[in-house]
């Protein structure tokens, strides 16, 4: 009986240890070590001054402004589809943000967690225009590129025996590398998250309209940020910090009326989501303004697709799936109560 008490308490140290882990960590770094896409217009890419900007990038910085009431003390540290997961189980980084799809075995096997879906998106075909393809059964034995180490080699091997069609399919390791493969004919279609391949389409290719993406989805991609498991105190951080610029959204807070809001609003979720109540920063180990400074610095998640893959973009996405469950949408914040 003592024993097993012994082995509880052990195990609820080992818990209490782990959770104190990474707040605590990057607090005394000073920065939140931030694992991004090499480069992916829209979800994260350094600009022209060498600002990292991007749907991806602005859940870090919101994890910073939560943290640090401060956006920019982010870190950013570029990984390719192969190197992600094991720079977050190393502690290198401290949140993987790139363009990452949630997964059964992602989540139950790799001792790590996903946070929140900030992306619903679905693997799709990008084709040259002029080899007047209209559907992906149209490309029945040809090649098909995409890049290792993603989840598309499976989507499309678990298509292929249901529907009886085969491709040639050609793994490589680089967005560079598979868009001058694509540009020198050598695939037939290069197959990626549909974002991906508008991202591809709209930067990475000389005449955008040589090529055409395909109207198949065969996946479904809820892209999104993870975590170290048994770390439950950072996964709250995280998770809450994307979850209050989607209730932001709801609730019509802006960064530019997030100050008068605070001020004026007589809302209690407003009130409770921006610190004037609640002490819901505390709960969390942050500031009760720790939402109100996302808000400010960040924007609420509609300013921060817009911003980045939809109008105000040079991607021109539109909201589909991503629009807020009020608008047919799939974006849907859990209650600030
Ligand atoms: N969402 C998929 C795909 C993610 C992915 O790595 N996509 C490639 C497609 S082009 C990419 O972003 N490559 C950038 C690079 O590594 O250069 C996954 O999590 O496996």
């Amino acid at each position: 009986m003592l024993k097993r008490l012994f082995l509880v308490a052990a195990m609820l140290t080992a818990a209490v240890a782990a959770q104190a882990g990474t707040l605590e960590s990057v607090r005394q770094k000073g920065f939140v070590s931030c694992g991004v896409n090499v480069g992916l217009g829209g979800f994260s890419m350094p600009d022209s001054k060498g600002v990292w900007r991007g749907l991806d990038v602005d859940a870090c910085r919101a994890v910073a402004a939560s943290v640090f009431g401060d956006a920019e003390k982010v870190r950013y540290v570029p990984m390719t589809a192969t190197s992600r997961f094991a720079a977050l189980q190393s502690g290198e980084i401290d949140i993987l943000s790139r363009n990452t799809t949630f997964t059964f075995l992602r989540d139950a096997t790799i001792g790590l967690r996903m946070v929140m879906v900030n992306f619903y998106d679905g693997q799709g075909f990008l084709v040259r225009k002029d080899a007047k393809i209209g559907s992906l059964k149209d490309l029945a034995g040809g090649t098909i590129c995409m890049l290792q180490g993603s989840t598309h080699e499976l989507n499309l091997a678990d298509w292929m025996k249901q529907h009886n069609i085969d491709f040639h399919i050609v793994l490589l390791d680089t967005t560079d590398v598979l868009i001058k493969t694509m540009l020198s004919n050598r695939c037939d279609a290069a197959s990626s998250d549909s974002s991906n391949l508008a991202s591809i389409r709209g930067a990475g290719v000389p005449n955008p309209d040589d090529f055409v993406i395909l109207p198949d989805r065969i996946s479904k991609e809820p892209l999104g940020p993870m975590v170290r498991r048994a770390d439950d105190q950072w996964l709250d951080v995280v998770r809450w910090s994307m979850m209050a610029m989607v209730e932001a959204e709801e609730l019509g807070v802006t960064s530019a009326n997030a100050d008068q809001m605070l001020a004026e609003s007589t809302n209690p979720t407003v009130q409770r989501l921006l610190g004037k109540s609640g002490d819901f920063g505390k709960l969390l180990g942050l500031d009760n303004a720790f939402a109100l400074n996302i808000i400010k610095q960040v924007g609420n998640y509609g300013e921060a697709y817009e911003r980045n893959v939809g109008m105000g973009s040079s991607l021109k996405l539109d909201r589909g799936p991503n629009a807020l469950w009020t608008n047919g949408g799939l974006m849907y914040a859990i209650p600030f109560r």
